[in-house]
């Protein structure tokens, strides 16, 4: 029989139902060395905490987060709340010596994130931040062809995150589902949202990003705040362009926006060496596009590769090749390395420090956008 590990999930929107599938399947396909239990869910309003716990079999459910934090039969809490809430409750779940998978981005702002890596490195908690992209088999082969020096040296890394949910006038700021659009909550608007997921793989894949020159633009001024009923400013940026130098000397840029008409949820990545390239696309996550320039040049040309048979990251725990699994099993496989890294008793990845640079670089895009000029990053 396997250890349990009681899980306390704190937040019960879109991320809360993808952290409790991930932790519900991720015994039966992974060789886990816990048996995760889905212990207690916390949210603000009583009767949908309760539904929740009923639909994804929790034991029990709460309104208050410290309640969670308090019980000691608790081993991992999980933050999926707002950014503007994640500080309090890392803090207070690192001093009660918990694990923690703490939402992306790290926090609402730098100084939040500097005081969070801070309690758990000194009460030596393992953490974890989702970016969850990175756990997609295709972004891990990426990965992988990378360090296997495929791509020789880097020069391009460009990467897009484009939706269109929030162009009509109409969508509210704060609340569920619309914190995002409200500064105070979210922190910032597509920096923080989208491309902090951009930033988290472009950095793991091609390393540290040294400056940034960036420009935002927030296209409605004012939107109804559902909290107070009122029209109020938009604080957040609703587009964002970015360029930059990574430490390694190769340049990049980055776009996110919410008011791309006819875009969901187009992440796209491009990395261009000197000998091959790379390129996904979240549409087909499935696959990835390789260009390799040693082909003999009579078909030489970009391959699609079907990223399913098991020699592919994760790929041997699923269904046979040619059969592809989708974006709620980049959570499975998130749960899966978190696990085996809180029983070998290594960093999971990434850890509320490489959060921090995130922050940093989202920090300083936000900074430069402002400033109209160029800023230097901070390392973390
Ligand atoms: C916003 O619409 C959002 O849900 C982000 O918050 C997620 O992190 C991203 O993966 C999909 O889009």
């Amino acid at each position: 029989m396997k250890k349990k590990l009681n899980i306390g999930l704190i937040g019960y929107g879109f991320m809360g139902r993808t952290h409790s599938n991930a932790y519900h399947q991720v015994k039966h396909f992974f060789d886990v060395p816990y048996d995760p239990v889905l212990k207690v869910v916390c949210g603000l309003v009583e009767e949908e905490a309760k539904a929740f716990a009923d639909k994804w079999e929790y034991k029990s459910y709460v309104t208050d987060w410290h309640k969670v934090i308090e019980d000691e039969n608790i081993d991992v809490v999980e933050i999926c709340v707002p950014n503007n809430m994640h500080a309090e409750i890392a803090i207070a779940a690192a001093k009660a010596g918990k694990a923690i998978c703490c939402e992306k981005p790290l926090a609402l702002n730098v100084s939040q994130a500097e005081q969070m890596v801070k309690a758990v490195e000194e009460a030596g908690v393992p953490n974890l931040v989702s970016f969850n992209y990175r756990r997609v088999p295709a972004v891990t082969l990426a990965k992988m062809l990378i360090d296997e020096g495929r791509l020789g040296k880097i020069f391009h890394y460009r990467a897009n995150f484009l939706q269109d949910w929030t162009i009509s006038t109409e969508v509210p700021q704060g609340g569920m589902g619309t914190w995002r659009l409200d500064v105070k909550a979210a922190g910032s608007g597509v920096t923080g949202d989208l491309l902090a997921h951009c930033i988290d793989t472009a950095m793991w894949h091609n390393g540290p990003i040294t400056d940034v020159s960036a420009m935002t633009e927030t296209f409605v001024k004012e939107r109804m705040h559902t909290e107070t009923g009122k029209v109020e400013p938009v604080g957040i940026d609703d587009a964002c362009t970015f360029i930059c130098h990574y430490d390694n000397g190769s340049l990049g840029n980055f776009e996110s926006s919410r008011y791309a008409r006819g875009h969901k949820a187009l992440y796209t990545f491009e990395i261009n060496g000197e000998k091959a390239s790379i390129a996904w696309d979240l549409h087909d996550l499935h696959r990835l596009s390789y260009f390799d320039h040693s082909d003999e040049s009579i078909v030489r040309g970009w391959r699609s590769v079907h990223v399913t048979d098991s020699d592919m990251p994760y790929m041997d725990k699923w269904w046979v090749p040619g059969l592809q699994i989708g974006y709620e099993h980049s959570f499975v496989h998130q749960a899966a390395e978190f696990l085996q890294s809180l029983a070998d008793g290594k960093p999971a990845s990434p850890n509320f420090r490489e959060g921090l640079a995130t922050q940093y670089v989202c920090d300083a895009v936000l900074k430069s956008a402002k400033n109209k000029k160029w800023e230097t990053v901070k390392k973390a």
